[in-house]
């Protein structure tokens, strides 16, 4: 038994404390709506009031054109002071023209009463973006000024209301401030703060002066308990940004949603609450909803069939988002979008932040893929991983001891199937003090490690940040006396409630309590690790059992005197950064750190995996696994998972093999489970559904140095591993909102199944024909739906024409064990019969990859001839030769042709040295040609195979 029963029942209770039943689902009551959260409310009457005087509404903002200062040359940037005529107040706006399409808009106020939060740009960007100067200015129209950035893209800003858009042949495509929403609250005394008035119409008709709602928390709120002192009175930022011509918005992770944003005001089957960005740890969280979960990245891309664009709204205060979809003739800009008579949907977006300045990126694309470039350009591109990262992964809360750590172990090669990492959750530790073991069930976690490792696995155990306030507990000790935790704006460290019992949390915005998390990583600090061990970092919200929203109260203090207020969204960002930071340099040699975080915030890319948080198992959070982990890839952060098959409750086998077939095709593929729940690790359920889930993982493993490749190519690119299937297709409308099925890289579509006693499904097969069967290579010739079988053994997932997809099929017990496996080269020939592709492949762990160490092979199929070539040969450094004739050895053991129509007469492999006639077989049903060890290089493109048809 994993406790005892006195632990038991404390849990239980616990939970009912907590939770009020560990059955019930979601409070929404412990979350506020947005007419709880001041400044939402505020700011949607700001919008109502706006949007009630229609055109007598004037937005009160305006450039003050004596101010205008243009600066061209290397800055390339445009200043002025922007006047809130109603307050007599000044901001400043600066406007940068960045390389790459993209463009940042900032504000903040003049002379502000104590300065504003601006100190997260070093959290989140990477670099300082760099400028370049528009082509030219146009000064001719009255209240405007025009910069050309190129031959099709402008930006025009009016002065007066102020307003910016951004043009991409010649139509505006993102408006800021177009429906007049910009509303900056400057800083104030609270005696010198004049209420806003309404006259209010009494019920015998007489008027009365009365306060605005507005004035209601302009300086205390309160929600549930708990009473929000804000002793900086109202400071937050909100604007409306139009997205023209466009109906579909994405990202804006995390959000248990669909991958097309809903509406959230008005409009067929919207919601009623904005979309929600405020780190919450939400038990038993709701589906479709636009509620906050544990991360949150205000990163929104809008994609029509010509264009995509996207803006980065950078503020890690609570923000809230509300969507409204508008037909053209509402649109202010209608005239000058191009579409003929049809009609257009605009998509209108409020974005309310509650402190901060105002900092904005715009992004003009042209496609998906280039806003992500232009996005993780400057937030950083995803970590590539460790090798291991990628394969299956089997958590549990809790292994209980080292023996049952083993007997796991052993029992995945029992059963043959193949796994890479298990995990241990909070019960290893003593009393949930992290760094420590309880050595009544772990007495030597190092023999435990050692035995893991001589099988090439890998140990991930977990540290959460809440620290446990013991006297007899270092890490406290340490952090108490050196005043390393949060503290209470009276002083003190600030305390709260968790796993634990009474605990206090690292205060990650000071660099040097940064430095000492790190240092405890070290293998001589977290003693009983070593290097196969790696960490979870998860309740980095942070979740705060007896604190609002289960979370900190907003006027805790951070370092530097900010009220964590300002930085909400970016304590669980900056916890994972030091997390993996301590990983990476715990060693000598830096390796690839291994870190999943539960908590992130823009850029958390470059510090390892999130995963979807505690998800039901059940049918329709399976579903949602998708719509969550597509957003996520669209917010730059596409290393995601979902717990499989569902964390809470008991799933049953068919669930649990839909689930792990779903899983293979996801980027972070981990078994998981609540305390409470049976054991279900995959080899414990009966047949038929052992073998089918042995076949899934099988499957996953078999697709590793694709998925590697695919890592590589995000690293490189921002591109998501797992892509929603408008970012292949981006001219298909009909496929814009589809979230049921999806492209793994540009090369596979899969259509899992989630729905019980499913045998058949409606595939979209979308572009160019044909497709191909995974299993069988069955061609598909056809565009649209088609309804396919999927009896349970099977998971409709297809290879498109045109693609070389690498696989090694050996089943083998860890990716480690297949480092030197021979390749399959399933060749995907499209209507005209060609197909390309890559393949990537380095140590799996260093990152010499940085200096070249890595091979890179591209393999073309080109009327009948198969021929690779080296993507790293150019001027190859001397680790990548030595890398490469490493691997030379490692060959391809199989080709699959598939979507030929005859049999060749002869196939023949070319070398320099020799000519060989190569054996082959051809299955006419299915149209496929294998051909069996042609056994040359992967890396070494010395060969030519010929097939003669
Ligand atoms: O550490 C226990 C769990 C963990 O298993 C889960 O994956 C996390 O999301 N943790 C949350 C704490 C409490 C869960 C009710």
């Amino acid at each position: 038994m994993p406790f005892s029963s006195r632990q038991r029942i404390h849990l239980y209770l616990l939970g009912l404390l907590l939770f009020g039943s560990l059955a019930s689902a979601m409070k929404t009551e412990d979350f506020k709506t947005c007419s709880q959260s001041g400044f939402c409310q505020r700011n949607r009457l700001y919008a109502d009031d706006a949007a009630a005087l229609g055109d007598a509404f004037r937005s009160p903002y305006a450039v003050d054109a004596d101010s205008l200062h243009l600066s061209l040359e290397d800055t390339a940037h445009i200043t002025a002071d922007i006047i809130n005529k109603n307050a007599d107040k000044r901001f400043t706006m600066a406007l940068t023209f960045l390389q790459d399409n993209t463009v940042r808009v900032q504000m903040n106020e003049k002379d502000p009463l104590h300065p504003r939060f601006d100190a997260h740009a070093a959290h989140t960007l990477v670099k300082a973006p760099v400028a370049q100067a528009p082509q030219a200015v146009d000064r001719t129209q009255d209240n405007q000024v025009t910069m050309i950035l190129d031959a099709s893209r402008k930006v025009i800003v009016t002065l007066e209301p102020v307003k910016v858009d951004f043009l991409v042949n010649d139509a505006s495509v993102i408006t800021l401030n177009d429906r007049g929403f910009f509303n900056f609250e400057h800083l104030r005394t609270k005696e010198s703060h004049k209420p806003k008035m309404i006259q209010q119409q009494n019920d015998d008709g007489t008027l009365e002066d009365v306060q605005h709602a507005a004035e209601d928390t302009m300086w205390e709120e309160t929600f549930k308990s708990w009473t929000d002192p804000k002793p900086n009175g109202p400071e937050s930022i909100a604007l409306d940004i139009s997205f023209n011509g466009f109906s579909h918005v994405y990202g804006i992770p995390e959000h248990a949603s669909t991958l097309s944003l809903k509406e959230t005001r008005g409009g067929d089957n919207a919601y009623t609450e904005p979309y929600r960005l405020y780190n919450t740890d939400v038990f038993e969280y709701a589906l479709d909803s636009p509620t906050s979960l544990y991360g949150a990245i205000p990163f929104m891309t809008a994609h029509r069939k010509d264009l995509s664009a996207g803006i980065f709204w950078m503020n890690p205060s609570e923000t809230w988002i509300d969507i409204v979809k508008t037909k053209s003739s509402k649109n202010s800009l209608a005239k000058l979008l191009d579409f003929g008579k049809k009609e257009v949907t605009t998509t209108q977006t409020h974005w309310m932040s509650e402190a901060g300045v105002l900092d904005l990126f715009v992004f003009l694309g042209p496609t998906a893929k280039d806003v992500l470039r232009q996005y993780t350009s400057l937030t950083g591109t995803p970590a590539l991983p460790q090798q291991f990262a990628i394969g299956y992964h089997q958590c549990r809360w809790n292994y209980i001891n080292q023996k049952d750590v083993l007997e796991v172990d052993q029992k995945f090669d029992e059963f043959e199937m193949p796994y890479d990492v298990i995990w241990l959750d909070i019960e290893y530790t003593v009393e949930k003090k992290y760094f420590t073991w309880d050595n009544t069930k772990f007495p030597d976690p190092i023999a435990m490690e050692k035995q893991l490792d001589d099988k090439g696995r890998q140990l991930v155990a977990i540290v959460d940040p809440h620290i446990k306030r013991a006297d007899d507990f270092p890490v406290f000790e340490v952090a108490n006396k050196d005043h390393y935790f949060v503290q209470k704006p009276t002083g003190g460290d600030y305390e709260g409630w968790c796993w634990p019992g009474q605990s206090s949390w690292p205060d990650f915005f000071d660099p040097k309590v940064c430095q000492w998390w790190q240092s405890l990583f070290a293998f001589d600090k977290f003693v009983g690790t070593r290097e196969n061990v790696h960490i979870w970092h998860d309740m980095n919200e942070p979740s705060i059992f007896n604190g609002p929203e289960i979370t900190m109260q907003k006027e805790m203090i951070h370092h530097g005197n900010w009220e964590h207020r300002n930085l909400h969204n970016l304590y669980g960002l900056l916890s994972f950064a030091a997390t993996s930071e301590g990983v990476r340099t715990r060693t000598k040699v830096p390796k690839r750190p291994f870190v999943l975080s539960r908590s992130f915030y823009a850029g958390a890319q470059r510090y390892g995996a999130v995963w979807t948080g505690d998800n039901m198992a059940d049918w329709d959070s399976l579903a949602m696994s998708m719509p969550m982990i597509l957003s996520s890839g669209l917010g730059g952060m596409p290393f995601n998972g979902a717990d499989v098959p569902g964390f809470f409750g008991n799933p049953g086998p068919e669930l649990l093999a839909r689930w792990y077939q779903t899983g293979v095709f996801q980027p972070f593929f981990r078994g998981h489970a609540h305390i409470d729940t049976k054991r279900r690790e995959p080899y414990l359920v009966d047949e038929p559904y052992r073998s089918i889930t042995r076949k899934a993982l099988r499957t996953r493993y078999a697709l590793l140095p694709y998925w590697y490749t695919l890592f590589y190519d995000a690293f490189k690119t921002g591109t998501p591993m797992m892509r929603p299937m408008f970012m292949e297709f981006p001219q298909e409308e009909q496929i814009f909102a589809m979230e049921d099925q999806f492209m793994v890289g540009d090369s596979i579509l899969v259509k899992p199944i989630t729905t019980e006693q499913t045998t058949s499904t409606d595939v979209y097969f979308p572009g160019e024909q044909p497709w191909y069967d995974l299993e069988t290579y069955q061609p598909i010739y056809h565009h649209g739906y088609r309804t396919v079988d999927a009896p349970l053994e099977k998971i409709p997932a297809y290879y498109r024409g045109g693609r070389i997809i690498p696989r090694r099929e050996r089943p083998r017990r860890s990716s480690a064990a297949m480092a030197l496996d021979p390749f399959t080269l399933m060749i995907a020939l499209d209507k005209k019969s060609n197909a390309e592709g890559t393949l990537y492949l380095d140590d799996g762990e260093s990152y010499d990859y940085e200096a070249g160490t890595f091979a890179h092979t591209h393999f073309v199929y080109n009327k009948g001839i198969l021929t690779c070539d080296s993507l790293h040969a150019d001027g190859a450094s001397a680790g990548a030769q030595a890398f490469a004739k490493k691997m030379s050895s490692v060959r391809v053991e199989r080709l699959v042709l598939m979507g030929t129509h005859r049999q060749p007469n002869r196939v023949q492999l070319l070398t320099k040295q020799t000519t060989l006639d190569l054996a082959f077989s051809y299955h006419e049903a299915v149209s496929s040609l294998e051909i069996r060890d042609p056994a040359v290089s992967v890396v070494e493109c010395d060969w030519t195979i010929r097939f003669d048809f």
